[in-house]
């Protein structure tokens, strides 16, 4: 398919998708949303791809936040359509049976923080700037961070970076849980590509498996979480990659996984 204001790579069993309005620091309007929601699921279908990693065109910014320009005379009827079309792109993201490593280069602001809370693994640069200002141009985040940044960081600690809108320098985010790791800013290609392809040469089954189970399972009560966690264990056991695991193991060599 072709996308308008991002760009998709391949390589190797790793798509790149690079949100590119670097002008408008990476700003997300509609269209932005649009290609990427559509980019997710032309991936979900593409069975030669393991992981994903999303990050922004440019030197100064990951996503900094829905586009104001488009936002500002948003009626409330476009207001939701435009809320709901956010949320319909990241619930993609985290219903993806593909790991996504969000990959942070500057700023990651509002809508832009909101998109890497939904990923799975975010790796951030040194000069990383993340937040959720949206109270300083009063409105409240309309991509799931009121629930997403509690559900990461705690209650208390995001109530505190709501209310105040300031922003967290990556070291910060790192020390609260936002992100995963902090790279120097030369090294951060390197490392997320490193990152990606280690994560890629597991069972594919099992990175899908483990994901909706981490997702699905703290959503739900500990109960029923378990009992998911027995139901893709023991289906596991008929998968080609769990026999080649536990085969290359007893065999002193590297599995081959099929992701069958
Ligand atoms: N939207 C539109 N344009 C943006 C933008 C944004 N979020 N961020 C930056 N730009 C544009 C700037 O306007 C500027 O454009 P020109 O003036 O050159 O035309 C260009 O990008 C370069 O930005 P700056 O000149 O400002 O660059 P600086 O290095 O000086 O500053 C900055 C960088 C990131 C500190 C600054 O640009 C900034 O504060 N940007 C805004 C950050 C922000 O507030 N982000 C949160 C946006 S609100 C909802 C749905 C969703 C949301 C809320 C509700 N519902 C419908 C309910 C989500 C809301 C948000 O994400």
């Amino acid at each position: 398919m072709a996308y308008k204001n991002i760009l998709v790579e391949k390589k190797e069993g790793i798509a790149t998708i690079i949100i590119n309005r670097p002008k408008m620091l990476n700003a997300l309007n509609t269209a932005t949303i649009g290609d990427l929601t559509n980019a997710v699921n032309d991936l979900e279908k593409d069975k030669n791809i393991k992981v994903v990693i999303l990050k922004g065109a440019g030197e100064k910014a990951f996503i900094a936040g829905a586009d104001i320009k488009e936002m500002k005379d948003m009626n409330v009827l476009e207001a939701k359509q435009f809320a709901e079309a956010g949320h319909h792109m990241l619930s993609c993201i985290r219903q993806s049976r593909l790991p996504f490593i969000a990959m942070i280069n500057g700023y990651a602001l509002g809508g832009g923080c909101e998109v890497l809370m939904n990923c799975d693994i975010t790796i951030a640069g040194r000069n990383a700037k993340l937040g959720q200002p949206e109270i300083n141009l009063g409105i409240s985040p309309g991509f799931c961070g009121t629930q997403c940044l509690p559900r990461l960081v705690g209650r208390a600690k995001a109530k505190e970076l709501l209310l105040t809108g300031r922003n967290l320098d990556a070291e910060e985010a790192y020390q609260i849980g936002l992100v995963n790791m902090v790279v120097d800013n030369d090294k951060l290609e390197e490392e997320t590509e490193k990152l990606a392809k280690k994560i890629a040469s597991k069972s594919p089954v099992q990175t899908a498996f483990i994901k909706a189970l981490v997702n699905m399972g703290t959503d739900i009560d500990m109960h029923s979480a378990c009992a998911l966690e027995v139901s893709y264990f023991s289906s596991s056991f008929s998968t080609h990659d769990q026999k080649e695991g536990m085969t290359a193991f007893l065999e002193k060599r590297k599995p081959v996984f099929k992701g069958k």
